[in-house]
């Protein structure tokens, strides 16, 4: 594993697929093989669910800048890649385990949406918290178009954002949604001009990254077990979350900080 912890930098050159930065409570990911649309090759695979993996051990890392070189964000599995025999597998062993890492992540990811995000590449999208996109971003739900059908989340996360029936729309029809028409069906938070999309989400990131990061990461798990649990078992976790944080540090800061009328400089403890 190349990720040293106490260092709290992770080495460009040990990812051939990723480029991988840190700084100021900020991980950035962005995906490198502009060449094929950054399209999901074996080696991208391993190293993603490496980079999410380190960035949920580094309590320097605070917030996660999600984001893709070249024109395209994600154009889902590389087709040139031949998996068709063991595609089950595939799913099972390294892309489901992606996706888990970046819901199951106690810390806020920031989707930066470059250009068209098609197949796994829009459900990689999807298991972002948040979403930013460049106006030449696009969504495409590309199973279809090859016979196949939705993976990676993109079954889960598209009905519980936009809806049953426009989610079955952009599945079977499998037509791009442009950014400003995933803007009105909140696919995204919020659509920039191009050369604002990294500065918008960099900006995004460092308010989360000052934010109380234990409270984030129980208030993301809270929501993910709202998508698929009964109010009940939401009630109880709440419960139980909000006992944690509130021996956290940072919880401690809050109060004091409201009752001196000052700003709180959370620590993520
Ligand atoms: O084995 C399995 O399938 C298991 C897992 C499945 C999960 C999935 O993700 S299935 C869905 C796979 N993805 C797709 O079907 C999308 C395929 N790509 C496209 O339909 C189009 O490229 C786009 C609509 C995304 C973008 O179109 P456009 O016109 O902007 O770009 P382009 O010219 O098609 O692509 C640019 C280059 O990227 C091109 O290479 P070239 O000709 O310049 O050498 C193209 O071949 C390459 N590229 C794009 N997508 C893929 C890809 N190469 C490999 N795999 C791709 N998915």
């Amino acid at each position: 594993m190349p990720y040293d912890v106490k260092r709290g930098n992770l080495a460009v050159e040990k990812f051939s697929t990723l480029l991988f930065e840190q700084a100021d409570g900020v991980a950035a990911i962005t995906l490198n093989r502009p060449d094929v649309l950054n399209s999901f090759n074996s080696a991208m695979r391993r190293d993603l669910l490496s980079a999410f993996q380190a960035v949920a051990r580094d309590e320097g890392a605070r917030a996660v800048v999600l984001s893709a070189a070249g024109r395209g964000f994600c154009a889902g599995q590389d087709l040139r890649e031949d998996i068709g025999s063991v595609i089950g597998e595939t799913l099972r062993q390294e892309y489901n385990p992606l996706i888990r890492a970046m819901r199951e992540l106690p810390k806020p990811v920031v989707g930066a949406i470059n250009g068209v995000a098609a197949g796994a590449g829009c459900s990689l999208a999807l298991a972002c918290d948040v979403r930013v996109a460049s106006e030449q971003a696009s969504f495409l739900q590309a199973f279809v178009r090859i016979g196949l059908v939705p993976d990676s989340g993109s079954s889960f996360f598209l009905p519980q954002l936009i809806g049953m029936a426009r989610a079955a729309e952009m599945v079977f029809l499998a037509e791009p949604v442009p950014a400003a028409r995933a803007l009105e069906l909140g696919l995204v938070n919020r659509v920039v001009p191009p050369d604002q999309l990294l500065p918008a989400a960099h900006e995004l990131a460092s308010r989360l990254a000052q934010l109380p990061t234990r409270a984030i990461g129980q208030a993301k798990r809270q929501l993910n077990l709202a998508l698929s649990a009964g109010l009940e078992a939401v009630l109880e976790e709440e419960a139980s979350g909000q006992a944690m944080a509130a021996q956290t540090y940072d919880h401690q800061e809050g109060m004091k900080a409201f009752l001196e009328k000052r700003e709180p400089k959370f620590l993520g403890r």
